[in-house]
């Protein structure tokens, strides 16, 4: 291992002691602006983490970069450097895997739960283009690794109860360990009826029920090779999407994959790890609960994912290097069925992804080089070859209605760099970056057809002809320490030029009934996307800790139009006492006015607000046994209110009084 190399703990201020459950990571950690959220399910959590049994979306909300898009109570879409899926690279451990809906109703991370991962890595721009290319940055959902302790069996129960929308969660896991043989299992459940705003004001079609079953068996050869296998099979049904339109009756994924993994400190190359993987997503959305809608309609979706990585580390040196070879196969299509309420009239049907196969390979290099105890730099690049193909001839055909020279194959070559310096002393740190990015038109934007979007409420078509979209971009992050306070600062700059977005096409109609148009994705010259975070966390009388952040997020387009979906003004304040066993936190957040909303593409202004959460947690020992107690209430004042990120302006929850409860038997 190299020093020098730190890991951003989200929790950088705060010491964090490893469980005895837990090992620290093994594996090479090669960026360094990196925000790592430890998964600190069963742990006493300190920092912004007031539920052990949250949502994956509630634990990546905790990231001063990442906001969640909320069209309900499940499934929220991670937006990072205020850009959404189609600019993120989002993986889990590596590999790809795409949402199988059109409406965005499905991101990646609806597909695993909590009792699946280990940590998250979020890496913002071009410092996140390992596993693929991406504008806005990467967000890795990492699985937890094969432990060869010799513990033998080890199980866990985990209960959750919420009072606002009568919200249940159950888990138990087993683990089993030898030296050479580890194998787990575990299971978690959550039931949601709706729930309520402020004001006791119940937001219909926000239930949902989920569960989530995962298998991981790993075995080592011999202290340098081990092999791994991982399934995970997770099934939401009964979502309501209260910001929406339809509902779905079922969202399921089958997530599976094999690796070896091969360790070394002694030779040339230290680390190699190869995974094969397969992923399989079914999507059935439906209206059928909706009492009244212009006309019924089916809309399924299907997604498949093949893929592989081959991951090299080598240390020579002050040099630390890094490839990764990868490549995927993914098969999306969507379907529409349109039922009209005249018997007589025939029902409609189209392809809204008209089965669209993706081909990616990719290579990526970083090398790392040490200049001293104190200072590092970095390079890195990703050069890869992408191609789509429409393989429904129907669907071709539709698209060529708009676009008669299209072929039925598309393949572009992409791009990524980026450099970046870092200085680590001991009352400061600082590291300066700057990188170049391309990126390839998502299967919505470039093959989408007549995608009705609710929040604008145009039908959008895609485009296939698009350009890569390309981005510029410099960010810097320093800290400076002194005694027991703590500053910060960490900005970025995004220069996007054929920033692609839909344009509206006055010479179409619209299919959807009652939509205000139809929107061409097209590109406008260049758009402009800066965020600006100002933190600061102060130590004082021992045991208390007071947090505090500022958000400052501006985007503008070439058009001189603010662009949809940019975090106004945000702050979070907490003042938070622990001791070993006891935890207790009192929260303040909120954002100000969205003034600089962008009425052209469909937004409005949501005004300010700011609430107020109180939670608690309690380690308890038995003997061998250890129980995990969180509790407290969010929204005290059980304030009414929407934020930018909710679509079309669904109220959050109200008050809400909850309790998580672990218990690790040994
Ligand atoms: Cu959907």
């Amino acid at each position: 291992m190299k020093k020098g190399v730190i890991l951003l703990l989200i929790i950088a201020n705060v010491t964090f002691s490893f469980g005895q459950d837990s090992i620290p990571s093994m594996e090479k950690d090669t960026t360094q602006l990196d925000e790592v959220i430890l998964i600190t399910q069963r742990k006493l959590s300190n920092y912004r983490q007031e539920k052990t049994l949250s949502s994956i979306d509630d634990y990546l909300e905790k990231s001063n970069r990442v906001t969640m898009i909320k069209r309900g109570s499940y499934a929220w879409e991670p937006s990072l450097n205020n850009m959404t899926s189609e600019r993120l690279n989002v993986t889990i451990d590596g590999m790809y895997i795409f949402g199988a809906c059109t409406d965005k109703m499905d991101p990646v991370t609806s597909y695993v739960d909590v009792s699946n991962l280990k940590q998250v890595v979020i890496s913002s721009g071009q410092e996140g283009t390992e596993n693929g290319h991406c504008i806005g940055g990467a967000i890795d959902l990492q699985l937890p690794e094969s432990k060869y302790f010799d513990f033998g069996l080890k199980s866990n129960v985990d209960l959750g109860y919420e009072t606002n929308g009568n919200y249940r969660i159950a888990g138990l896991d087993f683990e089993y360990s030898a030296n050479s043989f580890y194998a787990s299992i575990d299971a978690i459940y959550r039931k949601s009826d709706n729930y309520k705003a402020g004001g006791d004001e119940e937001v219909m079609y926000s239930q949902f029920e989920k569960y989530n079953i995962s298998g991981q068996m790993g075995y080592r050869l011999n202290p340098n090779n081990k092999l791994d296998a991982n399934i995970i099979y997770d099934r939401a049904a009964n979502v309501g999407y209260p910001a929406l339109p339809m509902d779905v009756s079922l969202a399921e994924a089958f997530i599976g994959s094999v690796a070896h993994n091969y360790q070394n400190d002694s030779t040339f190359v230290n680390y190699w790890e190869t995974k094969l993987y397969f992923n399989s997503i079914t999507h059935i959305m439906d209206d059928s609960q909706r009492p009244d809608v212009p006309i019924r309609m089916d809309m399924p979706g299907w997604s498949d994912t093949y893929g592989f990585y081959s991951k090299l580390g080598v240390d020579k040196g002050k040099h630390g290097m890094l490839f990764n070879l990868n490549g995927f196969y993914n098969r999306s299509l969507a379907e529409m069925t349109m039922y009209p309420n005249d018997v007589n009239q025939p029902s409609m049907f189209m392809y809204t992804w008209p089965d669209v196969r993706t081909f990616y390979t990719g290579l990526f290099a970083k090398d790392n080089y040490v200049i001293n105890d104190n200072e590092e730099v970095s390079v890195s690049m990703r050069l890869g070859f992408h191609n789509n193909e429409v393989a429904e001839e129907e669907g071709l055909e539709s698209l060529k209605i708009f676009y008669p020279e299209i072929q039925d194959s598309k393949s572009r070559f992409l791009l990524g760099l980026s450099s970046e310096y870092q200085i680590e002393m001991k009352e400061y740190d600082f590291t300066v970056g700057v990188g170049y990015g391309e990126r390839a038109p998502s299967v919505s934007e470039g093959y989408g057809f007549y995608l009705f979007n609710s929040f604008d409420r145009f039908d959008y078509i895609g485009n296939p002809t698009l350009s890569n979209e390309k981005s510029l971009e410099v960010n810097l992050k320093t800290n400076y320490y002194l005694k027991h306070f703590k500053v910060g600062l960490e900005s970025s700059y995004f220069h996007v030029l054929d920033y692609i977005i839909g344009e509206i096409d006055s010479s179409i109609s619209p299919m959807t009934i009652g939509a205000n148009g139809v929107k061409i994705y097209s590109a406008i010259d260049h758009a402009s996307i800066f965020d600006f975070y100002l933190n600061t966390s102060y130590h004082f009388a021992e045991k208390f800790l007071l947090n505090a952040s500022l958000g400052y997020n501006y985007g503008k387009g070439s058009n001189g139009e603010n662009l949809p979906l940019i975090k106004p003004l945000s702050y979070l304040a907490e003042v938070s006492y622990s001791t070993e066993n006891f935890n207790v936190a009192m929260q303040c957040e909120g954002n100000g006015n969205q003034s600089k909303y962008s009425s052209y593409y469909g937004e409005d202004e949501t005004p300010a607000y700011g609430i107020f959460n109180l939670n608690f947690g309690n380690v308890v020992y038995l003997k061998s046994n250890k129980l995990v107690l969180k509790y407290g209430i969010e929204n005290i004042l059980d304030t009414n209110y929407s934020t930018f990120a909710d679509w079309n302006n669904i109220s959050r929850q109200g008050r809400n009084f909850y309790i998580n409860m672990s218990v690790v038997l040994n």
